[in-house]
């Protein structure tokens, strides 16, 4: 076995839940605001944030959805997002996190397959939520309703098993299939802050523009909980609005930017970044999605600042590599964090690879899910040999340990760092009369990464383009829709049955 190592020393474990770790970080400056509202401008302090947590902990404990029941949250970033995070956490619940634009069908698949027993949203998100709630009690932030939900504090942390209880329930795809409920303890994402803090830096007093969701397990670790925790605070933005979001930037004097790659070819590209001092800016660092050299220094030329990279996945809290700012290498996705190991695995034959050589990535530390909920298959699947995870992505490794995401072996698309599970959308065709096959594949796109297209089978009576774009429109989110629709004889399978989704992106390739 070939196991690379990281270049970090490793952290300690901390016998703490995420909320005490981010506590931690708040207890001794309970004055400093550390949540702002970025469009309205509303604060929050230290001691403000730390009180509502503990009171709405009590709230949901009185109301009989405390400790070992799951609260489902569909919101925007917004400060109230901490807050019922948070919440949840401390009573020793579980928090389902549901992407904000889902349709009511996404909405509802989420709450069932989560069992969660309450959805909170906020008051424009209401229709749909309550038409995929079903017969579950829906709770408007911000309302009166939710205001009575706030109880007597409870004062200490619900005793759980740091190790083994799930803290959060994210979505993903992972390397195959339909989105599926990704268990994190709160171990693990205790450990993730930790390693995040010791490997990629963190400057007390930093404040994030934080437009990046925390339903996404990249907002929620790095944006919410590393700041927090990490001694700075959050400007939160419900959606990505490169105005404001660079006014925020000038104003707060922010020394980081986290971001996707979409919005490093705005900062590379867009006129509007003239506008505005970003000087304050030291780097920008980029994840969830490839971001190549030539882009990244063109990021760090405009903005006078180093361009960095990680790499994470919602099944590893997310990060396991990432790159220091003394260490930069533009194009690679970082370095092994702490306590982290890697190996490469040759797909075809399972034969450990060494360095230089290309294949797939495989990740064993303390940030690893505890697996999917009810779903031991895939757990297995994707957890192998002594605590093993299989990123289901194809890496090489140089000398100095610095790691290359140079293709992708699970079915998983990116859209703007978005995932796409290909099987939801393949269901959704083939759930349509008149289709009697369907693949789905990405087209790689400059602007998007990878745009979402099918390959479908006709049957009688099969549906037009544009009724088949409506019904994807009635029912999945905007990242999930279709940008175009080409009518095959037949979907090319391995002997097995499998798509062979290989052999399609190549014949889209060599269209050139
Ligand atoms: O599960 P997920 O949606 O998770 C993420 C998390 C990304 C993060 C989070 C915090 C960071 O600090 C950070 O650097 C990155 O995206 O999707 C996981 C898949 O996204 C692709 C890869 O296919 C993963 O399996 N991906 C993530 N980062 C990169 C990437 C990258 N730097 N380059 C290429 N692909």
């Amino acid at each position: 076995m070939t196991i690379f190592t990281s270049p970090f020393a490793d952290v300690a474990l901390n016998d703490q839940s995420i909320t005490e770790r981010v506590f931690a970080g708040l207890v001794d400056r309970p004055d400093e605001v550390v949540l702002i509202d970025g469009p309205s401008g509303r604060t929050m302090t230290a001691a403000a944030f730390m009180d509502q947590v503990k009171r709405l902990a009590g709230g949901l404990t009185a109301a009989g959805l405390g400790a070992g029941h799951t609260v489902a949250l569909m919101a925007p970033n917004i400060p109230e997002y901490c807050v019922i995070f948070h919440a949840v956490a401390w009573a020793g619940g579980t928090i389902t996190t549901l992407n904000p634009t889902y349709t009511a069908n996404e909405v509802k698949h989420q709450l069932s397959d989560s069992q969660a027993e309450i959805l909170l949203t906020i008051p424009d998100f209401m229709d749909t939520a309550r038409a995929g709630a079903g017969d579950l009690d829906v709770i408007a932030i911000g309302t009166p309703e939710f205001a009575a939900l706030m109880g007597d504090p409870l004062a200490a942390q619900v005793p759980v098993d740091l190790d083994h209880h799930t803290v959060v329930l994210p979505y993903s795809s992972g390397t195959t299939g339909l989105p599926k409920g990704v268990m994190l303890s709160h171990r693990n994402l205790v450990v993730n802050v930790d390693q995040i803090i010791a490997g990629g830096g963190f400057y007390k007093g930093e404040v994030a523009a934080g437009f990046l969701p925390f339903f996404h397990i990249y907002g929620m670790t790095v944006i919410m909980n590393v700041h927090l925790a990490g001694g700075g605070a959050v400007v939160t933005l419900p959606r990505f609005d490169l105005p404001l979001f660079l006014q925020i930037c000038q104003d707060y004097k922010s020394r980081r930017m986290w971001i996707v790659p979409p919005v490093a070819l705005a900062l590379a590209k867009h006129p509007l970044i003239d506008n505005y001092d970003l000087s304050s800016i030291e780097q920008v660092f980029s994840g969830a999605a490839p971001l190549g050299a030539e882009l990244s220094n063109a990021v760090g030329n405009r903005l006078n600042c180093v361009s960095l990279q990680g790499y994470g996945m919602t099944e590893l809290s997310p990060v396991s590599h990432l790159t220091e700012v003394a260490a930069n290498r533009p194009g690679a996705a970082g370095q092994a964090c702490p306590n982290t190991l890697c190996r490469i695995v040759d797909p075809e034959s399972g034969a450990d690879l060494g360095v230089g050589q290309e294949g797939e990535l495989w990740i064993k530390g303390p940030q690893v899910m505890q697996g999917y909920l009810n779903n031991p298959k895939a757990t297995a699947d994707t957890i192998v040999e002594d605590g093993w995870l299989r990123t289901g992505d194809i890496a090489m490794i140089d000398a100095d340990g610095y790691m290359f995401i140079v293709d992708r072996l699970k079915e998983l698309i990116k859209f703007k760092g978005f995932q796409v599970a290909p099987a939801e959308l393949e269901a959704t065709l083939v759930a349509m009369d008149g289709i009697t096959d369907a693949a789905v594949i990405g087209l790689p796109d400059p602007e998007c990464g990878e745009k979402p297209i099918a390959f479908v089978v006709k049957g009688e009576n099969a549906p037009d383009e544009a009724a088949i774009n409506k019904i994807f429109d009635e029912t999945l989110a905007h990242y999930k829709q279709l940008h175009q629709i080409r009518w095959v004889d037949e979907i090319p399978k391995s002997a097995s049955g499998k798509i062979l989704r290989r052999f399609l992106r190549d014949q889209v390739a060599a269209e050139g």
